[in-house]
């Protein structure tokens, strides 16, 4: 196989096996697309890893990051103005800071189509709500696409692209964690590249563009106008699949994921129901759900999350009189977690306990696993990570009293053991203002609060402006490691780069500054000494004080620096003649590098430490000696 980008530009047909988010982006290639905007946040990273194998000057449209999902949706809005066919992608919770430009894009004239991809995280898999994103699409009248398949993201980015061209408006392509995720062998069609025309179409006569008092109903109900044309097309297009097993007596009703999980739940079973997958699930195809509820008794909707097709679906039966009994979310177990076979499999068996020729057996969970299961492995800080010192000095400062706010990144993990800072958490950007929240009427409490860099760009400026602003009397501390750490290392303002070329970085000291904090300190986090002092100075300042504790991320530098030519593996050793037994090192850094054995000394695990040395100093009795190259005999 060629180098991914070069197959992701392949102008004969070919078919390979990739994942989801990598049939997206051959489907984007194909279909004409000329900008993509995103901002990071999993499961769609890989995406823009995809996007970034395409060589640049070979890649036929335009990709940024931008600093937060609302600003990238409205790029590609512009873009969208102008003729351009664009798409945003982002994760669930990315489009809460979309929603108040995304609400709007149906009432717009998007004369080049505009996409929205949406990373649902049913499973909470790496979010911090699992939040059924078809309420919000429903909210602001774009019609979803769902798919289950690498096969069905490709098709239906290319259905979904083609309608939102012709009918200039936003769809959405719902995907979910592990369609993003699922491999499969895809079958690609020719790609014919076509020159991309610069010529600006942006005319206001394509509008109106401004909703605002009486030209609001008109967009609307032109949006609605829209709506209800694609829910036409639904019914004569292929957009849901009959799966026929000749069963006039049960059906299932499904989309997505729970789709492939159904069809594996049922390969036990000793009758199959005969199933509808929907592609578009909202508008939803009323012809053929009529149609399957008249010709099957009892239909079972399977969906994950929450009960908006089982809704749908009562609503036909009812308006049109037929008589079908409907099972759905019984139990509110069903509207949790993602619909994996096992538990798709324990729903059907509760529901029709005849289905696998045996009577009402509850499947234990997992109880069909082949594989035996993996440990649980806790989330944890790198080897290295400036994030450890920092927490390990930060906690010197702090009193048991004191209340400390995280943020979303990976300075979140310090509200596990050893460090325990971090006693609430919400979302992008929320520290500042819950800190400030918090510090009210707290005159004996420090109320300390935390951002990451990538954060602080992203959602975090205007709750520090607030501080400001009312005069809150919190201490922040930014977390800066040069890079968006937890989804993967994408650049941000303060990076130096943008996704595309070297550019000026962001200095959040004088962003700062700029803003008017009167108090700021800064070091690096590996000077543990320096920033415990810096951190009691900052809490004994009756004002609003910052401290930046910067340390470059270590995964990420390591990778880069392992790649250089003559690279050494260091790592620090333990003087066991010296070991006190203190058990510093293990019990309050909880660097993963020390391993206490059984006998009660500590090992380093030479295949974790990376020789970074933050440890040395944290030694009370001196026993963790500097870091020196690994030897040959040790080296894996
Ligand atoms: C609204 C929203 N968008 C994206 C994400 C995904 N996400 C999780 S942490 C994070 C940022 C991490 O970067 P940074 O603040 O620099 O902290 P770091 O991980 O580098 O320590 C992102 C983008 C999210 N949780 N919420």
């Amino acid at each position: 196989m060629k180098s991914m980008g070069e197959m992701l530009i392949r102008e004969v047909a070919f078919s390979e096996i990739v994942m989801g988010n990598t049939a997206l982006v051959r489907a984007m290639v194909e279909a004409g697309t000329r900008v993509v905007t995103s901002y990071p946040g999993s499961p769609t990273p890989e995406v823009a890893e995809a996007i970034g194998s395409i060589p640049p000057e070979k890649r036929p449209f335009y990709f940024e990051f931008s600093t937060n999902e609302k600003v990238a949706t409205e790029v590609a809005y512009g873009a969208g103005l102008n003729g351009h066919l664009s798409t945003v992608f982002f994760k669930s919770v990315g489009l809460n800071v979309a929603a108040d430009t995304f609400v709007q894009l149906s009432l717009m004239n998007i004369i080049g189509g505009m996409v929205v991809v949406l990373g649902d995280d049913p499973g909470a898999n790496s979010s911090q709500n699992e939040q059924d994103n078809r309420h919000l699409a429903m909210m602001a009248y774009v019609p979803v696409f769902e798919p289950s398949s690498p096969t069905e993201v490709y098709r239906y980015y290319k259905i979904a692209a083609q309608l939102a061209r012709d009918k200039a408006m936003p769809v959405i392509l719902r995907m979910t964690t592990h369609v993003c995720h699922a491999k499969e062998r895809v079958h690609f069609d020719a790609y014919r590249p076509s020159p991309l025309d610069p010529t600006p179409r942006f005319d206001p006569a394509n509008g109106p563009y401004i909703p605002i008092a009486s030209a609001v109903f008109p967009m609307k109900r032109r949006a609605l106008e829209r709506l209800q044309s694609i829910a036409a097309l639904a019914d004569d297009a292929d957009w849901h699949k009959f799966i026929d097993h000749g069963n006039s007596e049960l059906g299932i009703l499904t989309a997505g994921l729970p789709f492939l999980s159904a069809m594996d739940a049922l390969q036990s079973a000793s009758r199959k129901p005969d199933m509808l997958n929907l592609g578009l699930v909202y508008p939803i195809p009323r012809k053929a759900v009529a149609s399957f509820l008249k010709t099957h008794r009892r239909v079972h909707v399977i969906e994950e999350l929450d009960p908006i097709l089982e809704t749908a679906v009562r609503t036909i039966a009812q308006e049109e009189d037929i008589a079908v009994h409907i099972y759905g979310k019984t139990i509110t177990e069903d509207w949790i977690g993602e619909y994996t076979p096992d538990k798709v499999k324990r729903i059907l068996q509760r529901q029709w306990p005849d289905l696998y020729g045996e009577t009402l057996q509850e499947t234990p969970p997992h109880a069909t696993q082949i594989t035996p299961p993996v440990p649980a492995r806790p989330p944890q800080l790198c080897p290295g990570c400036g994030h450890r010192s920092a927490f390990y000095a930060i906690g010197k400062a702090l009193q048991e009293k004191d209340i400390t706010v995280a943020d979303i990144g990976c300075h979140t993990l310090g509200f596990l053991p050893p460090y325990r800072i971090g006693q609430a958490l919400m979302c992008m950007g929320a520290s500042t203002g819950i800190a400030s929240g918090l510090s009210l009427f707290q005159s004996e409490r420090k109320v300390i609060a935390f951002l990451g860099d990538s954060t602080l760009f992203h959602a975090g400026l205007p709750g520090i402006l607030n501080v400001l602003f009312n005069r809150h009397r919190i201490t922040l501390i930014v977390m800066e490691n040069g890079t968006t750490a937890m989804t993967g290392h994408q650049d941000h303002a303060g990076s130096g780069r943008n996704f595309n070329k070297p550019t000026d970085a962001v200095s959040i000291r004088n962003l700062l500054e700029g803003m008017g904090v009167q108090y700021i300190f800064e070091t690096d986090t590996y000077q543990q000494a320096v920033l415990t002092d810096l951190v009691r100075k900052a809490l004994d300042i009756d004002a609003f004080s910052v401290v930046i504790a910067r340390h470059p991320c270590m995964l990420k530098f390591m990778r880069e620096k392992r790649r250089k030519p003559g690279f050494q593996r260091m790592r620090v050793s333990i003087d066991a003649s010296v070991c006190r037994k203190l058990y510093e090192c293990v019990a309050r850094f909880g660097c993963p590098s020390f391993l206490r054995e059984a006998d009660g000394s500590v090992r380093i695990q030479t295949d974790l430490c990376i020789g970074d040395g933050s440890c040395v100093q944290t030694c009370p009795a001196g026993a963790i000696r500097k870091p020196e190259i690994v030897p040959s005999s040790e080296a894996s």
